[in-house]
C-alpha cells in the first residue's frame, strides 16, 4: 500500500435533512479526482483508506456517509436511503467542482458505487469494485439467515445468541427490535454480536484487530444499526435492480476485485455483474475472504488504481 498521509483539507458539507457529511481530501490538489466509498452501510472510512491510491498523482476524496464514521448525528435513520446517499455524492461532487471521477468501493460500498454510476454514468470515469455486494433478496438471506452460518456455525452461535430461539426465523426483524428498541442495554449487546459476526466472517485467516475495530461500541452501533434498516428495505433497491441497469455502465470501463473464499458477498455476485457489463475485468483473487484489507486484494486494487492513473509508479 501508499505510505500513510494526512489529508491537505477536512470539512462538514451540510446535505440538508439535519445531516452533516465529514468530507476529507489528500493526496495531489490537480490530481484525478477518486471518490471512495466505505462499507457498511454505516462502517465508515479509515485512514487506511487513502493508501490505496498514489498520492502523487490521485486527489483523494473520503467522506462518511450520513450516520456513519465522523458525520453528524451518528448514527441516524432519518433521511439516510440509497438515494439519499446517489444525491449527497452528486452534491460533493458539485461543492469540489469535478466534472467526472473515479469512483471505487468495496462491499457495500460497490452497491453505492454501482446505484450511483447507474444514475449519473456521464459522471464517472472508471470504476473500481471490491467484494460486490448486489444486494438481492438472497444475497442477504446468505449472510443473516441461512448459508454462511453453515461455514462458520461457532461464530452464527455468538451472532444468533442475543435471539431467542422462537424469533430466529426472521433475525432481521429480531435484530431490528433489539436495535431500535429502548433498552440501552440490548441495544449495545445486539449492535456488538452483530458486527464481531461481520468482523469475523470477512478475512480468510482470523484477524483479531479488525474484529476488534468493528466491534467498538461506537462503530458497532452505528454500522449494525445502519446495515439492519438497510437491509430491513432491501437497499431500497427494486428486485435485480443492479443487474438490469448493468447496460448503463456500457461506457465505463471497470475493475472486480474479488475474493474467491468472499463468506460475506459470495463471488458469484460479481460474476454476474461483469457476464452483464462486459466491459469490466474481474478480477479473481484465489488466496482471501472479503475484507478490503486481504494481501491478495490489497494488490490488485491498487494494481488497479495505478492503471487507471496511467500505469505503475516509477518512483
Ligand atoms: N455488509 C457488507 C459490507 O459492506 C453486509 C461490509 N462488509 N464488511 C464491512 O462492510 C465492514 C468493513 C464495515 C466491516
Amino acid at each position: 500500500m501508499y505510505p500513510a498521509i494526512h489529508p491537505y483539507t477536512s470539512e462538514y458539507l451540510d446535505v440538508g435533512d439535519g445531516h452533516e457529511l465529514y468530507l476529507e481530501q489528500s493526496g495531489v490538489p490537480g490530481g484525478l479526482p477518486v471518490l471512495f466509498l466505505h462499507g457498511g452501510p454505516g462502517g465508515g472510512c479509515d485512514p487506511i483508506h487513502r493508501r490505496f491510491f498514489d498520492p502523487e498523482r490521485y486527489r483523494i476524496i473520503l467522506f462518511d456517509q450520513r450516520g456513519a464514521g465522523k458525520s453528524r448525528p451518528h448514527a441516524t435513520l432519518e433521511q439516510n436511503t440509497t438515494q439519499h446517499l446517489i444525491e449527497d455524492i452528486e452534491r460533493i461532487r458539485q461543492h469540489l467542482n469535478i466534472e467526472r471521477w473515479l469512483i471505487f468501493g468495496g462491499s457495500w460500498g460497490s452497491t453505492l458505487a454501482l446505484a450511483y454510476a447507474q444514475t449519473y454514468p456521464e459522471r464517472v470515469t472508471e470504476l473500481i469494485l471490491r467484494g460486490v455486494f448486489l444486494c438481492r433478496e438472497q444475497d442477504i438471506r446468505w449472510f443473516y439467515q441461512t448459508g454462511a452460518s453453515r461455514v462458520f456455525p461457532d461464530y452464527w452461535q455468538d451472532f444468533v445468541s442475543p435471539i431467542p430461539t422462537e424469533e430466529r426465523h426472521d433475525l432481521m426483524a429480531a435484530y431490528h427490535q433489539r436495535l431500535f428498541g429502548d433498552d440501552e442495554i440490548a441495544r449495545m449487546r445486539a449492535a456488538e454480536a452483530w458486527s464481531k459476526w461481520e468482523g469475523r466472517t470477512s478475512s480468510l485467516h482470523p484477524n483479531p484487530d479488525y474484529v476488534e475495530h468493528f466491534t467498538q461500541p461506537r462503530m458497532a452501533l452505528a454500522l449494525a444499526r445502519i446495515e439492519c434498516h438497510y437491509f430491513t428495505h432491501h437497499a431500497f433497491l427494486e428486485p435485480d435492480q443492479l443487474l438490469k441497469n448493468a447496460h448503463l455502465l456500457a461506457d465505463i470501463p471497470g475493475t472486480i476485485v474479488h475474493g474467491r473464499y468472499d463468506m460475506v458477498c459470495p463471488i458469484d455476485q460479481a460474476y454476474a455483474l461483469q457476464q452483464a457489463w462486459p466491459e469490466a475485468v474481474l478480477q479473481v483473487v484465489s488466496d482471501a475472504g472479503h475484507a478490503i484489507t486481504e494481501p491478495g486484494i490489497s494488490k490488485a486494487l491498487i494494481l488497479a488504481t495505478d492503471r487507471y492513473a496511467g500505469g505503475q509508479h516509477s518512483a
